[in-house]
């Protein structure tokens, strides 16, 4: 099985497969991971992204890494947190699904994710760790194919929640 690993810094400076992206449903580009990953990537990226006509809450969408270390982008749109009872659970889960599909589909095997929609979307990052280690570990157990997966997390505090998260 895969390992799976917490790394704390930029996403952006992962030598992975691909990395994830924490997108809007535009796809071109915006603030927090995304804005990092555009300006790391260089404007090649936005013009990939652009051809791409968008992409549902969800759902993911592959383009080249460009200027960056990691060899592709795995774009995801998580939902915005409303409380909870307007289905951000299942479609925060796709998100993850979505991506690791989209990676096998594209013969990946290392792949980094940053901590989807606990930015700016606000989903409750305590929950958001524990149930993308929940979904991550599932589908692990059933595909061979990966070889890591890290869960990359820009602070101490989210750091903890997903050490917590792999030794449960
Ligand atoms: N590397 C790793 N993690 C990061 C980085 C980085 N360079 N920068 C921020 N984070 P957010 P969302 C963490 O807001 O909540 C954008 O404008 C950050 O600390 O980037 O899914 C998009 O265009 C947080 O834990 O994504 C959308 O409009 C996590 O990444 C919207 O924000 C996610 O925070 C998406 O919001």
């Amino acid at each position: 099985m895969a390992v799976m690993r917490v790394w704390r810094g930029d996403i952006t400076r992962l030598d992975v497969d691909a990395i994830v992206n924490a997108a809007n449903s535009s796809l071109l580009g915006g603030g927090g991971v995304d804005g990092a990953i555009h300006r790391a990537a260089g404007p090649e990226l936005k013009a990939e992204c652009a051809r791409l006509g968008g992409c549902p809450t969800g759902e993911a969408r592959i383009t080249k890494g460009y200027r960056l270390p990691a060899r592709h982008v795995i774009h995801t749109v998580g939902p915005v947190w409303r409380g909870g009872g307007r289905g951000e659970s299942a479609l925060l889960a796709a998100c993850y699904a979505n991506a690791l599909a989209l990676g096998r589909a594209n013969d990946l095997a290392t792949i980094a994710f940053p901590a989807i929609s606990t930015g700016a979307y606000g989903y409750p990052p305590d929950r958001a760790a524990t149930l993308a280690v929940a979904v991550v570990r599932a589908i692990l157990a059933d595909d061979t194919g990966w070889r890591e997966v890290i869960f990359c997390c820009f602070d101490e505090a989210a750091k903890a929640l997903y050490e917590n998260g792999l030794a449960g």
